[in-house]
């Protein structure tokens, strides 16, 4: 799958999408159709007849896990678990993006005074949202100055004016660290904001990978051939050739805009009103013929965000553990309940005293646990770590509270809506290990029913009359 056109195309063959031909408002009433439709479990949306614009919106691609597999070019049926398992196989190896001279990206380019963000049909999503916000999908493209890494990263940018981009790189984010390098340099930031391409990408950009790393080796990766990339017109960055909309511009690293509020994939509000934060000044924009601009929705759990980020951030700590070279590591899930990143239960076949425990602090340590996860529970490998009532069963029977770690202070995120909201930067985690640990000489004995008598039991079933 090369862009966001053929994805649509494979999931209008797969019965997963549908096309909205009445008119629909940009402002408030396409996010609800969308958030709508999604808890419903309803197909992806393209919405064709966008009030005062003549280019569709692209809607809930990632709810479902049938579409989350046909982003990964797997069969519509692969459950979550076996998405991320291949996810876990295809990153072994890195592959690099090729430079091309000539993209689709490229049909349209509006530079300096002709770049009017306007021009594009991006919606208000809720009612107490400070105003549009062009990247929900979008993701930053940015390079350090220092070793030439290139950061692919989903963040939220809203619409300040005709030109300018309003940012929330939360401290510690890769373009957060990399606009730290450009301050010491005293130099603006180049940056590509892109919406489409791969719809990989949007995944990836979301996902947690791991610093020094890029986003754009990881889809060659999982593509399994090096993804397309040009150069931009005003900035010396790779951008995906087949993106639907590309924002060129500059940071400036000590200057700041009002931004927000953004109702978050928490359900809740950030902060309160605005807050002074970096932002992106326009020079360049570049589009496709008929654009297709892309959402994901936010708010509460669950649809497209929390769907999105149980796939990215349960196959990034996956692969992370492998990586580290956590043995018996047996699955991994991060509930979409919990946006895929503030509980991840892993399941583990113990080999020696202590494993449970390896297991759960190196969680912590990766990427992704290092941030905002909370909650890590460890189950025994008879018990898949999707199998939520079976989960349930482990912590009821198998956890001792004493057996439990806490770790009193971890980076957090400031989404948090269980921190105070000004003391966010800083969480506790807990590690409840609800296996039977390793090293009991006795163990628990398991009841299992007498297998001869069972099967005599079944076939006097029809006798029983039950
Ligand atoms: C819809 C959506 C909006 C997001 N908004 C932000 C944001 O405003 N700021 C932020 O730091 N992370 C945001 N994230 C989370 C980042 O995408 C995620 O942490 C990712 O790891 C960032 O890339 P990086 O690891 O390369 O910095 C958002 C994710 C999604 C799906
Ligand atoms: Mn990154």
């Amino acid at each position: 799958m090369r862009d966001l056109r053929e994805f649509i195309a494979c999931c209008e063959q797969d019965g997963e999408l549908k096309r909205v031909t009445a008119q629909v408002d940009w402002d408030l009433e396409l996010s609800h159709i969308a958030k709508l439709n999604e808890e419903k479990g309803g197909p992806a949306l393209l919405f064709e007849n966008v009030k005062d614009y003549g280019s569709p919106v692209l809607t809930s691609a990632c709810t479902t896990t049938n579409r989350l597999a046909l982003i990964m070019g797997m069969p519509k049926e692969t459950s979550l678990v076996e998405i991320m398992r291949e996810w876990v196989k295809r990153t072994k190896t890195k592959v690099p993006p090729r430079f091309v001279d000539k993209a689709p990206c490229k049909e349209n380019i509006d530079m300096g005074d002709k770049v009017n963000l306007f021009k594009f049909p991006v919606p208000k999503v809720y009612p107490k949202d400070g105003g549009r916000f062009f990247g929900t999908t979008a993701y930053c493209v940015t390079k350090s100055p220092k070793t030439g890494w290139v950061n692919l990263g989903t963040y939220r940018l809203q619409m300040l004016d005709e030109r300018t981009l309003g940012t929330q790189f939360i401290k510690g984010k890769h373009a957060d660290m990399m606009l730290k390098e450009y301050a010491e340099l005293k130099k603006p930031m180049p940056v590509a904001a892109v919406i489409g391409g791969d719809p990989l990408l949007f995944v990836l950009g979301a996902a947690r990978i791991p610093a020094s790393e890029s986003e754009l080796d990881y889809a060659g990766a999982i593509r399994g051939f090096p993804l397309d990339v040009v150069k931009g017109e005003t900035v010396d960055l790779p951008i995906p050739a087949t993106a639907e909309i590309v924002v060129e511009g500059e940071v400036d690293p000590v200057a700041m805009l009002p931004e927000g509020p953004f109702g978050e994939y928490t359900g809740y509000y950030s902060g309160i009103g605005t807050t002074p934060r970096p932002f992106i000044k326009v020079k360049c924009v570049t589009y496709r013929n008929d654009p297709i601009f892309w959402l994901t929705t936010v708010g509460r759990a669950v649809t497209d965000t929390h769907m999105t980020m149980a796939l990215s951030y349960g196959a990034t700590l996956w692969q992370e553990l492998e990586q580290m070279h956590v043995p018996g590591i047996k699955s991994v899930y991060c509930p979409p309940e919990g946006a895929g990143r503030f509980i991840a239960i892993i399941s583990v076949k113990q080999m020696y005293p202590g494993h449970a425990a390896h297991v759960g602090t190196a969680a912590i340590s990766t990427e992704m646990g290092a941030y905002g996860l909370k909650t890590v529970i460890v189950v025994d490998e008879d018990i898949d770590a999707w199998d939520l009532p079976r989960v349930l069963y482990a912590l009821s029977f198998r956890f001792n509270p004493a057996r439990a770690e806490f770790i009193k202070r971890g980076r957090s995120t400031p989404l948090d809506p269980s921190l105070p909201i000004d003391a966010r930067e800083i969480t506790s985690r807990i590690i409840m290990d609800a296996t039977i640990p390793y090293e009991w000489k006795e163990k628990p004995i398991p009841i299992a029913p007498d297998a001869e008598l069972t099967k005599k039991v079944q076939a006097r079933w029809a006798e029983l009359g039950l």
